[in-house]
């Protein structure tokens, strides 16, 4: 803290509107974007919301080389999710196979799998759960500023 803002404030408190960003930061999730993310160190991220935001690492930096992220969805019995794209771009390769988002109802079993800078169509899914993965190759050439998607059932 420098000496002007000590002066305007006692040491250790926050002012209301502080205290408003942060909340609004931790519901958008955005502050989620400021530290590593749980779906890139080997879990899947679970999400049980009725929508939600996910965000490539880094975001909106340049995503790192070399991850591998996941996220699992998982509504009730009978929902339909729809994932849309807000943001998209992933270095772009033939058959998408050295920077890729897949999504599919496992982890293994791909449905969509998408690569480069247009925005893809939105995803439907035929069951109550997706699997969303990213792959980033270790290479740090062609790196790109990654995606940002919402979903909702
Ligand atoms: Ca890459």
């Amino acid at each position: 803290m420098d000496a002007a803002s000590a002066e305007l404030r006692p040491p250790g408190t926050l002012g209301p509107l502080a205290a408003i960003c942060l909340v609004n930061l931790f519901f958008s999730g955005k502050i989620e974007s400021a530290v590593p993310s749980l779906a890139c160190s080997g879990k899947p991220e679970q999400h049980t919301e009725r929508r939600g935001v996910i965000y490539s690492p880094s975001w909106p930096l340049n995503y790192p080389p070399d991850v591998n992220c996941s996220w699992y969805i998982q509504g009730d019995r009978g929902d339909v999710i729809t994932i849309s794209f807000k943001n998209f771009d992933l270095e772009d390769s033939p058959k998408c196979s050295v920077d890729w988002l897949m999504i599919g109802p496992s982890s293994k079993r791909e449905e969509y799998r998408v690569c480069g800078s247009f925005i893809p169509p939105s995803f439907i899914s035929a069951r109550d759960h997706v699997w969303i993965v990213f792959h980033a190759d270790p290479s740090s050439s062609g790196q790109a500023q990654g995606f940002r998607l919402s979903y909702i059932r």
